[in-house]
């Protein structure tokens, strides 16, 4: 390891990964960054996508002298199937969580003992008439029940359209119903994707990809929108809320617990438990001054969103979190765990709890979660973590100082009301700060760190060409921790660094230039968000015509590769800071890059260097302006306060 400050600030943007990066190689301990290059000489078949091991005639690699694998498969074939199954990983995971919530939500509505109950009653009633439900003389644990009936339908339905896709704008069901792509059960589109992909089955990369799409659509119009829905019902839609990121908000004279992962079940009960009178003064018993609760990944962003925790940080900082030497407890749940959290828990004296049956990892304690007795269970483990501050070696803590305020808990119903006001909630300011040109458009950066990039710094050089551009951004997931602790997500910063239309729409509003709308299962939030904006009116018909972008700067996860997918064929230009495991397949490259726009009006772009993405953006933005007549250039004037009264955002 090398011990040069220099070669750490290469690795992350921000400062407290720096000097953790630092503490943890004076500490003996290794983290992901080290492992990064121990193995970097990392597998070219595997990264170009031509490395099949569906059958056991395999595994075959695709070289120019062996273009084809023993079954006769090519480079295209076994990309578009590569390709396919990390859809699938991708929709799974999202899917999943939102089953979980959703049975809850049925649990509750028949009246059984879960230790939970619906914090968003309007939001039930609200999401019935979505839905188009008759509601008319029914009470609310039958609209309840019956809600719950059509999310879990959605995951098992075998011949009939999902019943969510029907909360996408007309045209894009009608573009997919053209194209034979509107997704049947999310269960069996996973199942369907698994079969096509068996040796022997389908072997036209074009169908392929197409299924990927479909299957992508189950998951951002099904899955992931199920999870959002389902969770603000549960526990409750989220508002603007003040709080705090990075690993500063560790506090040396507290117990300090982090939850992380990305299903909310139990930590939105831990956010509770450990504010408790009985629970602080258990804490102060053990020495302690109080408790701190923070987050890391998506998890995080679920509990700063309803809770106001604060964000210990985004997923490479989950095991600089440990090595602070601060933390008494991490508790995880499902994605984004790192199997190597022991291992440096080794050093220290956290204790890492594992809490879901399907999710364990070796060396970590397995916590019983009683759901019926939710609020009693959540103190419990609190308690253990507040026994384990004893265990703390002082000389071993160091905490950086470094956070930053973040505003957070934009929902599509928050952006609304700060939008037109409580009562008359409405996108139409935003839609006509678009039309005037004051916004030149919104752009939705989404995803994850990855060590193979400086951590963060792609996020924040985007953001800030972006916003100095006149773009509003929306952010989720590991990113929008990356904009949090880059300074970016305070309504201040838009005084600083928005460009001028922008700023005196951030400014009127009392919005910052990039709003935090929550976990990457969240990103349906932006697919709701663009679908409000064509309801709204004024700007087209269709989500494909809008001046907005996605961005997937430091894509990781199979999750980004379903989301991106789904943005494409939801008629959203997705940009990419490294290309899918699909270069190997010059045809599978061409087709996600250029054929489907003739189908979706919308294409992935794998583009490097952000500064190169933010130009290429504003080009797509200005592009799709034209073709709705709205890109004339506004004259500008001073503005003096009477104009400010009267602006209309
Ligand atoms: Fe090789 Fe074909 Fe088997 Fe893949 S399916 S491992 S290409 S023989
Ligand atoms: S946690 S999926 S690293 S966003 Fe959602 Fe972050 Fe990506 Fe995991």
């Amino acid at each position: 390891m090398s011990n040069d400050i220099e070669v750490f600030k290469s690795k992350v943007d921000d400062i407290a990964s720096v000097e953790m990066l630092e503490k943890a190689q004076n500490d003996c301990v290794e983290t992901c960054f080290d492992r990064y290059e121990t193995l970097k000489n990392q597998c070219k078949f595997g990264k170009d996508g031509v490395c099949c091991r569906i059958c056991y005639m395999g595994p075959c690699r695709i070289t120019p002298k062996s273009p084809r694998g023993i079954c006769g498969a090519d480079a295209d074939t076994i990309a578009a199937r590569n390709f396919l199954r990390e859809v699938s990983g991708g929709t799974s995971a999202h899917s999943d969580h939102g089953r979980h919530v959703a049975l809850l939500l049925k649990e509750i509505a028949e009246g059984a003992e879960t230790g939970y109950e619906v914090k968003d009653e309007q939001a039930v009633w609200d999401t019935a008439k979505l839905y188009g439900m008759e509601t008319e003389g029914k009470d609310f644990k039958q609209v309840l029940s019956e809600l719950a009936d059509i999310f879990i339908g959605d995951f098992t339905s075998q011949t009939e359209t999902i019943k969510t896709v029907g909360l996408a704008p007309q045209a894009q069901r009608s573009t997919w119903e053209k194209l034979g792509i509107l997704p049947q059960g999310i269960d069996r589109m996973v199942v369907e994707a698994m079969h096509r992909t068996h040796m022997g089955v389908d072997h036209d990369y074009r169908n392929l990809i197409m299924h990927a799409f479909r299957q992508s659509i189950a998951n951002g119009w099904g899955g992931s929108r199920i999870a959002s829905l389902a969770s603000d019902i549960l526990f409750g839609t989220p508002h603007a809320i003040r709080s705090e990121v990075n690993l500063g908000i560790l506090e040396e004279k507290n117990v300090n617990i982090i939850v992380h992962g990305h299903e909310p079940t139990l930590s939105d009960m831990i956010a509770i438990a450990a504010k408790q009178p009985d629970i602080i003064e258990y804490a102060k018993a053990a020495g302690a001054e109080g408790v701190t609760l923070g987050g890391i990944c998506c998890t995080a962003n679920e509990v700063l969103m309803r809770h106001g925790v604060p964000i210990a940080g985004n997923f490479l900082q989950q095991e600089l979190a440990i090595v602070t030497g601060a933390v008494e407890m991490m508790i995880v749940d499902v994605q984004c765990v790192m199997p190597s959290l022991p291992m440096v828990a080794e050093h220290y004296h956290t204790k890492i709890v594992s809490t879901v049956d399907m999710a364990k990892t070796i060396g970590a304690e397995a916590f019983d979660f009683d759901e019926e007795n939710a609020l009693e269970s959540a103190k419990d483990l609190v308690k253990k973590a507040i026994d384990n501050f004893k265990n703390r070696d002082k000389s071993a803590v160091q905490i950086p100082e470094e956070k930053q305020t973040v505003i957070a808990g934009f929902s599509v119903r928050e952006i609304k009301y700060m939008l037109g006001g409580r009562f008359r909630g409405s996108f139409r300011p935003l839609n006509d700060a678009i039309i005037a040109g004051r916004i030149k458009g919104a752009v939705g950066i989404v995803g994850c760190n990855n060590p193979k990039f400086k951590t963060d710094a792609y996020c924040n050089a985007l953001v800030k060409e972006l916003i100095k551009e006149n773009v509003l951004v929306v952010e989720t997931g590991c990113n929008a921790i990356s904009s949090g602790k880059n300074g970016k997500m305070t309504p201040e910063t838009a005084l600083e660094y928005a460009g001028p239309g922008l700023k005196e729409v951030c400014e009127a509003v009392g919005i910052p230039p990039v709003l935090h709308m929550g976990s990457c299962v969240d990103n349906t939030r932006i697919l709701e968000t663009c679908t409000e904006i064509v309801n709204e009116g004024g700007l087209g018909d269709s989500i494909a015509g809008l001046p907005a972008v996605g961005v997937c700067p430091e894509l990781m996860s199979e999750k980004a590769v379903s989301i991106s997918s789904y943005f494409v064929a939801s008629g959203v230009d997705v940009f990419i800071g490294h290309p899918f495991h699909i270069t190997g397949s010059e045809n599978v490259m061409n087709f996600l890059t250029k054929e489907t726009k003739e189908m979706f009006n919308a294409s992935m772009h794998f583009v490097e260097d952000p500064i190169e993405a933010a130009k290429q953006i504003i080009a797509v933005l200005d592009e799709k302006r034209e073709k709705l007549g709205i890109n004339k250039k506004q004259e500008r004037k001073l503005v003096d306060q009477k104009d400010r009264r009267e602006v209309s955002v």
